[in-house]
This record gives C-alpha cells, structure tokens and sequence, in this order.
C-alpha cells in the first residue's frame, strides 16, 4: 500500500534527490544507486547527494563516484527522498536540499525512524533500505530483468546491512531478494571482495591502535575500544575505516556489550554499541540522544574522551543489570 503510494510519487516527479546518511555505508549508497540508476532509465533527472566521502570499498559500484555534496545548481527537486535515515539530521547539510523539494520521502529500516517526511516508507522489519528498494523497483517493473549494476548496487545495499548475511536481522526474505539478485548475473564473490577484503595498510595499522586500546569492565561483559584523533593523524586511516572494528570488542567470548568510541575533530565523541545475547543497546544510544537497533546502536556526546567513557559504562553496567 504505502510502497504503491511511493511510486506514486516518484511517477509525479521530474527532478529528483536522493539522499543518503552522513558517514554512508553500503546501505545507503547502494539504495541511493539502485534507485538513480533505475529511474534515470525513466528519464527523470535524478541527483544523489551525501555531506561526506563515500568510501573508496564503494567505488566499485556504478555511479559512485558521481554523489555530490552540495547542490550547485540553484533550481529546486520536485522530490527530496531520505534513505537509510533514521532522523532528518542524518541528512547532515544535505538537510537543505531535501526540505527546499516540492515533496519529502523517507524510505528506511529504522525502528527509531521519527517519520519526518510527506510520505514515510519505513519497514522495520527489512534487513537493509536495499530491501524496500528492490519492492519499489519491482513494482515499477515486475517482469522487467534488473540490469547487473542495479543488481549489485542492491547486494551490496543487502550485504552490508546484514554482515554478509550473517545477523539475525537477516531473513528468509533477504535470501529471497538476494537470490533473484544472483539470478540477474551478479558476482558474488567479486562484491564480497570489494566489500569485505579491502584493508589499507592504514586501517590496519589503526587496527593495531584500537586493539591495544581495548579494554574490558564488569567481569569481563563490557569490552570499550578508544580511537582518537591523533590514532588517525599517526596512521593516516581515514574515519570511515573505523567501520566494523567495534566487533573486535563485542565478539570476545563473554562480552555481552562492545562499545568503540571515536574522538570526533570537533570535540565531540562518536560511540558505537554492540551487544549480544538479546540485550538491547539501542536503549543506550538513546540515553544519550542518538538511536539505532536493539543489537546495533550509535550516538554523538558532547563530552572529553574520558567523561564519556566514565558516564556511558556506568549506563552500559546498568543495562546489563536490569537486562541480565
Ligand atoms: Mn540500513
């Protein structure tokens, strides 16, 4: 119903912006390009923006390399879409382009999704926005074969946001997805490659900086990685190479929660959390203003590297109090 009442939309609609989160993953980009490339065929005028650099493991996938960051132009989008957005300041300064369109979209998997568009598709129980991007082209075109980079960019979109399809939030409908995917001629293994086996020797080397920060609390259940600016100056990684590195914490056998805190260069301290054994870290993030899902959750703080671990693990050591 609602998806039908995106086509909708998206059929009434000449220029249109796509926009995907600040720090964007394989979700938000690969949505972003599924999208694009598919209704560019329609010949609409279709524009991805983004505030920050996508990451080179990306640049594989067709049109890439053409997301801008600001709008140059000075007309306005009929349609502004949101994707993978939990909340409108996901958007970061691309916030502009999408309340200056005719019309918003909010097309996400967000349980915390604060609904902030004309029309919102959101569907929590979508593994990836991918996901509900494949239901929107699939009714534009039901017979229509999904062209490879098309195909790839919705993989990808899938994979990135079920770990290879290996969390729980991964479903029978993923696979299902997934399999039509192979069917239109992708490689799998190509895109694993570029998404999973493309270390620089700069993440490496932050790596070995994160790791020698782990530390574990609480008997052992809370495991707290610190990576701060001058890890990044030292190592030259860059901040999306951070990425995932948070495992290394909420996999140690006993760790119930992995947090990994990052010094942001404006004061300002990102933290992931991971959990395991069905508790539920969105709560922490939400404690201190940001959101997420119940096994993967994130937040900005306004606080020293040392405050925010003080005040998070005291949080982190209640939750694991209640919840246990
Ligand atoms: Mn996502």
């Amino acid at each position: 119903m609602t998806i039908k009442a995106a086509l909708h939309l998206i059929e009434n609609s000449h220029r249109i912006a796509l926009i995907a989160h600040v720090q964007p993953d394989g979700d938000a980009i690969g949505s972003c390009l599924a999208l694009a490339e598919t209704l560019k065929e329609t010949g609409r005028i279709i524009d991805i923006y983004c505030q920050d650099e996508i990451p080179v493991f990306l640049h594989f996938l067709k049109g890439a390399v053409n997301i801008k960051k600001k709008n140059q132009d000075i007309s306005t989008y009929d349609l502004g879409i949101a994707i993978d957005c939990s909340d409108e300041e996901r958007m970061g300064t691309c916030i502009d382009i999408f309340k200056s369109a005719k019309n918003t979209m909010n097309i996400d998997h967000h349980i915390s999704n604060t609904y902030f568009a004309m029309l919102n598709i959101v569907d929590h129980k979508a593994a990836a926005t991918g996901e509900i991007v494949y239901k929107i082209l699939r009714l534009l075109d039901n017979k229509k074969i999904i062209r490879k980079p098309v195909a790839e960019a919705l993989y990808t979109a899938i994979s990135a946001d079920t770990g290879g399809f290996r969390y729980r939030n991964t479903t029978a409908e993923s696979y299902r997805i997934a399999a039509e995917l192979v069917e239109c001629g992708i490689d799998v293994e190509y895109i694993t490659d570029k998404l999973y086996k493309t270390n620089s020797i700069e993440r490496i080397r932050l790596l070995e900086k994160a790791l020698g920060s782990l530390t574990l609390y609480n008997n052992n259940q809370i495991a707290i990685i610190s990576i701060t600016q001058k890890d990044l100056a030292v190592t030259g990684a860059k901040e999306y190479e951070i990425e995932n590195m948070v495992n290394y914490a909420k996999d140690i056998v006993g760790v119930k929660i992995g947090i990994l805190m990052k010094e942001a260069n404006d004061g300002s301290v990102r933290v992931s959390f991971r959990s395991k054994d069905e508790i539920d870290v969105s709560r922490l993030a939400e404690q201190y203003g940001g959101g997420g899902h119940k096994a993967a959750a994130g937040t900005t703080i306004r606080m020293s590297m040392e405050r925010a671990r003080d005040a998070i693990l005291e949080s982190a050591i209640e939750l694991l109090r209640e919840q246990i």
